[in-house]
């Protein structure tokens, strides 16, 4: 089954939640403008960023499959130990499911929920894995997990492993991220028991900012395609022939940003708003925050954690992570 709890939320979220215009507004009307990444994933982007692992530039999936390669024995040995037994296995921004594909005749789960903003790629890809695994009990959830993770009760309850590969979690702020493993953590959310995660280690900058920008522009269409979304969303007039993609490492923060950095001075206009950018002027678009060992091995036992154990490829570029709670 297929729950689309995103596009009916988009305009009038539950809660405490901004709808995406507010959001948007309040981000674009800023001194400092900025955009949230999650913003990249219409079906046009879910689709480059798809194209996107499969650069050369981009070693992020392929080290992280080879990691998976090499140590699947090792892993579900290792979630064995964590009493993980025909889980409920919880896709956090399952894109087009491949990787959790990969894992299911490994963890052999009673229950797959994948779960993603971009709700039309997210059905289409949930129904391959339904035909690949036809007797597989799979509950898709389109929906922005982005400011709180709220299951519906379609999703078992007990031996919940959450999966979150790929870096996304690098994705957000850290303080934001330590909030986001707290909740996970927490015995309160469901018996959880535990979190298969995929993080992007510290290396040297020009492979890092090769990454995310290639010699293709993919990286830079990814990132203009959210110009497109966001006119979609506030009906605004950008156009992404005036912006030019920047990305960079912030060796400070630890992190890859990218910005659209307008060319020349150049007035956008939306419901009622009107933003002028300078030449120069960015609207910052992506952190993408890349990790020690040692600092996410903290970073989880911080969040409640109880057992933490990894591994890595020969170079030490990413790592995967089982946290049993
Ligand atoms: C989804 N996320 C982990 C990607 C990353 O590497 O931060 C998004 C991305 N942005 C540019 N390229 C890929």
């Amino acid at each position: 089954q297929f729950m689309d709890l995103y596009s009916r939320h988009k305009a009038q979220p539950p809660g405490l939640a901004l709808s995406s215009v507010q959001e948007l507004t309040d981000g674009l009307r800023a001194p400092a403008a900025s955009v949230s990444p999650k913003f990249f994933y219409n079906a046009l982007g879910s689709k480059l960023f798809e194209a996107i692992t499969k650069l050369d530039e981009y070693y992020p999936t392929r080290t992280e499959a080879g990691i998976f390669e090499a140590s699947y024995p090792q892993i579900a040995e290792a979630l064995a130990a964590g009493g993980v037994r025909s889980p409920c296995l919880i896709d956090l921004g399952a894109g087009n499911c491949a990787k959790a594909a990969a894992l299911i005749p490994h963890l052999q789960p009673r229950q797959y929920v994948p779960v993603d903003i971009s709700v039309d790629f997210l059905k289409d890809a949930a129904g391959q894995v339904q035909n690949s695994f036809p007797a597989l009990d799979i509950v898709g959830l389109g929906m922005d997990f982005s400011s709180g993770l709220v299951l519906p009760e379609e999703v078992q309850h007990h031996d919940r492993v959450f999966f979150y590969p790929g870096s996304s979690l690098g994705n957000f702020h850290p303080d934001q991220a330590l909030q986001f493993l707290q909740h996970i953590a927490d015995p309160a959310q469901g018996k959880a028991r535990g979190l298969l995660l995929g993080i992007d280690l510290v290396k040297d900058r020009a492979t890092l900012e090769a990454a995310y920008d290639d010699a293709l522009g993919v990286t830079a269409a990814f990132n203009k395609n959210l110009l497109l979304n966001v006119n979609d969303l506030l009906q605004s007039d950008f156009d992404v022939i005036q912006w030019r993609h920047v990305a960079l490492f912030n060796q400070t923060q630890s992190r890859i940003e990218m910005h659209l950095e307008a060319m020349s001075e150049l007035t956008v206009r939306w419901r009622g708003h009107a933003r002028t950018f300078g030449a120069g002027e960015r609207i910052h678009t992506e952190c993408s925050y890349k990790y020690t060992l040692e600092g996410m091995a903290a970073l989880l036992q911080q969040a409640g954690f109880r057992h933490v154990q990894y591994w890595t490829d020969p170079k030490q570029w990413f790592a995967v992570f089982w946290a049993a709670v």
